[in-house]
């Protein structure tokens, strides 16, 4: 079988350099896929079966031979080559690999079947391509030599998943599945980071073949490099850094996700600049440091003479990127210097943003050379003291709320809780609305990488896949989930694998009996809301059901004891908290 092109046309690394020698025996395609997978670093591949992909599952667990010697189906999943870890949702098992992504810094791997396998993998996908977390899914795909005659599953994925990929192609010849698999991991590595999709016909998948050694597509995907210079003004960066009086800086998810976190510390205590940290750049400037003003981030906008955003998107989140006083009634935003690790990331609707490209770090260093240290600080004393003191109140404010007796239960005195619980190393996932909202506030990170939020694209029902995803990227980290009671219907089947994979894991459901992310803005909007009511169900009774442990909460002095008994739990266990559904999230951004 001869390959076409790709349906895509999409841009591909060569990897001629980073296949390893093969072969010369005839294999299936299942073992040049693993065997990339496994040159690339991933150690699990996360799955639903699907006969599409067999082959893949074949070469995971080393054959019939290794199989039986393993002594059990569960054993030979555990023991490799590759670790399979089956789930009952594909979106769960893409999920999960993203958490991979987005702890590893190395892409998560996982695999699904045609069709329907595919599209319930999409809105996973989407939000590891918004997220730009590095992660490779293998499709199967219905049989080469009968397409068109409507043989089971038959849909040509590609087109569905190009929008939300770096790149989706298929492969057609059996030969190239290896090579090609490989390219696929390393673009998904490379600047700016995100999915690739790949399927591969299941007559091709299954055909034997000696693997090509090198990948015959000649489009090269450029990567950002560490150590190369810097593109973009640097030199007017450096200068509006040095005359700035009133800095902010933005640490976001690509400085984690480029390795940054030293060299973004290293540049906030020299210029002793305040930050306000997103996503996976929570962390890297821990919870107790005074320069850390996340509290204060509404005055730090309003005021700011300068804002450095390094490595996330001027999107909603940071109000498109327009900041300033003077820009709220239309007079000129404050400058921006945004570093960004890829030319895709450049803020095409911020005009006025210094865009600079290139790995975080470098960018970081190079502007702080040319900034040149003249002994004094980017920020004048009273910015510093202004932001740390508005941080302080914001906390001072909260701490009745984190101990709120309010019964019904206020979801901040769950946060008073967990706050008292919470280790260094523990990983926090938030997946619901208000509740997890509350998270974002009352929880701040004191180690890099340890925070899973769903991000831009706000995809209710990550969580168990996150955990998984934990579980198998720092298997010493406990998580922590935080769901709302809503979003715990998009998954909490999904425990169901948390409990076959003995995943010790920590849910906790605010449980306001509904959507209130939804009913509080509908009320604002309609005055009346409708579709936002749920019951109080007992979600830890699910939990249970399925093999896990779990209890109902509905006084705020038995919050501590039920997480010591969860945290203590060699399992998922469900705390299912009953608050009051009354209280909204005070929002200041919607999103729109
Ligand atoms: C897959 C998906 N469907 C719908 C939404 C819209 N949505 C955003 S927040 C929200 C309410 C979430 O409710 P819950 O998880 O109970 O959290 P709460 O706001 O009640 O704390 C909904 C429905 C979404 N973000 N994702
Ligand atoms: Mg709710």
């Amino acid at each position: 079988m001869t390959e076409k092109e790709d349906d895509s046309g999409s841009p591909m690394a060569t990897q001629a350099a980073s296949v390893s020698a093969t072969t010369s025996e005839p294999v299936h395609g299942g073992h040049h896929a693993i065997n990339a997978a496994l040159a690339a670093g991933a150690n699990t591949l996360f799955t639903l079966s699907g006969a599409h992909i067999f082959p893949l599952y074949d070469a995971a667990v080393g054959g019939s031979a290794m199989v039986q010697q393993a002594g059990s189906a569960r054993a030979a999943e555990r023991a490799g080559p590759l670790r399979l870890i089956d789930v009952r949702h594909e979106q769960t098992a893409v999920f999960a690999a993203e958490a991979v992504g987005k702890l590893t810094r190395s892409p998560g791997f996982a695999a699904v079947t045609a069709g329907p396998g595919v599209t319930n993998a999409i809105s996973a996908v989407t939000g590891a391509w918004m997220n730009g977390s590095p992660l490779v899914l293998i499709g199967g795909r219905a049989p080469e030599h009968r397409w068109g005659s409507g043989a089971l599953q038959e849909l040509d994925h590609v087109p569905l998943l190009e929008p939300v990929t770096k790149a989706a192609w298929t492969i057609r010849d059996p030969a190239q599945i290896r090579a090609r698999t490989a390219a696929a991991f390393d673009l998904a590595a490379s600047a700016h980071r995100g999915p690739v999709f790949i399927d591969i016909p299941m007559d091709v998948l299954f055909t034997p073949s000696v693997a090509a050694t090198a990948n015959n597509h000649e489009d090269v995907q450029h990567t950002t490099r560490r150590e190369s210079t810097p593109i973009g003004d640097v030199e007017r960066a450096a200068h509006l850094l040095r005359s700035a009086q009133r800095p902010v800086m933005i640490i976001g998810s690509d400085t984690w996700a480029g390795g940054g976190e030293q060299a973004a510390r290293d540049f906030v205590r020299t210029w002793q600049i305040p930050v306000i940290a997103n996503g996976m750049g929570r962390g890297i400037v821990p919870a107790d440091d005074p320069l850390l003003v996340t509290r204060a981030r509404s005055a730090a906008f309003a005021d700011a003479d300068l804002v450095l955003v390094a490595g996330a998107p001027l999107d909603f989140r940071l109000g498109y990127g327009v900041f300033g006083k003077a820009a709220k009634s239309g007079g000129p935003a404050v400058p921006v210097i945004h570093l960004v690790d890829a030319p895709t990331q450049v803020a095409d609707h911020a005009a006025h943003a210094l865009a600079v490209i290139g790995d975080i770090a470098h960018s970081l260093s190079t502007l702080s050379t040319l900034a040149g240290k003249s002994g004094s600080p980017a920020s004048s004393p009273a910015w510093l003291e202004a932001l740390a003191a508005a941080s302080r109140a914001a906390w001072e404010a909260d701490a009745e709320l984190l101990a709120s007796a309010a019964d019904p239960i206020h979801p901040a005195r769950i946060y008073g809780e967990i706050r008292r619980r919470l280790n260094a190393e523990d990983v926090v996932i938030g997946d619901g609305g208000d509740f997890v909202s509350f998270a974002g506030r009352f929880i701040e990170p004191s180690t890099p990488g340890r925070w899973l939020d769903p991000g831009p694209f706000g995809c209710l029902g990550t969580g168990p896949g996150y955990a998984l995803g934990t579980h198998v990227a720092l298997p010493d980290a406990h998580p922590w989930l935080m769901m709302g009671d809503g979003a715990a219907g998009f998954s909490l089947m999904d425990v169901d694998s948390l409990v076959r994979h003995q995943v010790p894991v920590t849910m906790v459901v605010g449980n306001n009996s509904g959507w209130g992310l939804e009913k509080h803005p509908m009320r604002f909007l309609y005055g009346y809301d409708i579709l936002a009511d749920l019951e109080a169900t007992p979600y830890d009774h699910v939990v249970r059901a399925l093999g896990g442990a779990g209890e109902t909460v509905t006084e705020p002095a038995e919050i501590g004891a039920a997480l010591d008994r969860a945290r203590g739990y060699q399992g998922p266990y469900l705390v299912n908290i009953i608050t009051d559904p009354e209280v909204a999230y005070p929002r200041t951004t919607t999103g729109i």
